[in-house]
């Protein structure tokens, strides 16, 4: 039924699967097209080092200050190190996770990240016009003996819709080892067209069964400043946090072109608690603020039948 399913993994569940490097273009920087050539043939560009380290981790500083503000990280630990109060695992939606998730959606270093010049035109090379970073930003707080919890594999789009040609930034803030749970993309399965879902424990509760896609699964040890770069088409999925103690932090962006159609909750806060006013209260500058509202975008409604299987147009 759909044109890339033909080859069998040898096994589908996690921990089974053969999973390869990335592969690093960050020498196709200068390069529009070959940069713009690689992404449409692998539905992902891994450029490690792209942002400088020390943002990232000025973001990741902030988020681990309202950790430790709530109670999330061991008592006499550095923040720094990240370690979890012992047998701390919260999950979103639940309503403990959720207070303390306001606190992060209302961080202006996190939310300023997403407008990275190095990223903007990155994807302005492939998508081939000026993009605009959608609104709703969302931080990741993966706990660890959590593994029930890791990332399903998934395409955003079911989740976000608007332009299939929709790109996500996601970006560790800091170093993060596959021990610690990265992310791992499906090469090429954005030629797939929208996938049959189920429903599935972790962050959006809907999942692909991968078993009979015959592409290769890509992760790697990342780097403070490296940034995964995917369409919204393409399968990815999150890797178990199997540390003993160590809370793992990212972020999800996301990209599209200007002139293309986009739905209206892309620019509404991340799980729609809190609105941008409270938001941006204690913001120093009105840069990143309501930044979209002066654009002519396309608007289009969000569709329940766009989340149903569709192959590739
Ligand atoms: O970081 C994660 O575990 C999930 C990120 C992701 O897949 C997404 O936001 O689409």
């Amino acid at each position: 039924m759909y044109s890339c399913v033909s080859l069998r993994l040898t096994a589908s569940h996690l921990g089974s699967i053969c999973v390869d490097q990335l592969v690093d273009s960050l020498s196709l920087l200068s390069d529009t097209q070959g940069l713009a050539d690689r992404a449409r043939a692998e539905g992902y560009l891994f450029l490690p080092g792209l942002l400088g380290a020390n943002r990232i981790l000025g973001v990741r500083e902030a988020i681990l200050a309202e950790l430790a503000d709530s109670g999330w990280l061991a008592p006499n630990t550095n923040p720094k190190d990240a370690v979890a109060t012992p047998g701390m695992k919260l999950v979103e939606p639940e309503p403990a996770f959720m207070q303390v998730y306001d606190k992060l959606q209302c961080i202006e270093s996190f939310h300023a990240l997403a407008h990275a010049e190095p990223i903007l035109s990155t994807l302005k090379s492939v998508v081939g016009e000026e993009v605009v970073p959608h609104a709703r930003n969302i931080a990741r707080v993966i706990f660890p003996h959590n593994e029930k919890f890791t990332t399903p594999a998934h395409q955003d789009y079911v989740h976000i819709q608007g332009t299939e040609d929709t790109w996500t930034a996601w970006i560790p803030l800091g170093d993060c080892p596959s021990e610690l749970g990265g992310l791992a993309v499906l090469q090429g399965s954005h030629k797939c067209g929208v996938l049959p879902t189920e429903s599935a424990y972790g962050a959006g509760g809907l999942g692909i069964n991968t078993s009979e896609l015959a592409f290769k699964w890509r992760t790697t040890d990342f780097r403070a400043g490296d940034v995964l770069l995917f369409h919204s088409l393409t399968v990815h999925m999150g890797l178990p946090n199997r540390t003993a103690k160590t809370v793992r932090l990212s972020v999800d962006y996301r990209y599209q072109g200007r002139s293309q159609p986009v739905v209206e909750s892309s620019f509404l806060p991340h799980h729609g608690r809190l609105g941008w006013d409270d938001i941006y209260a204690g913001w120093s500058s009105t840069q990143y603020q309501y930044y979209w509202r002066n654009l002519p975008l396309l608007v289009e409604p969000w569709l329940q039948e766009n989340r149903l299987p569709r192959p590739a147009r």
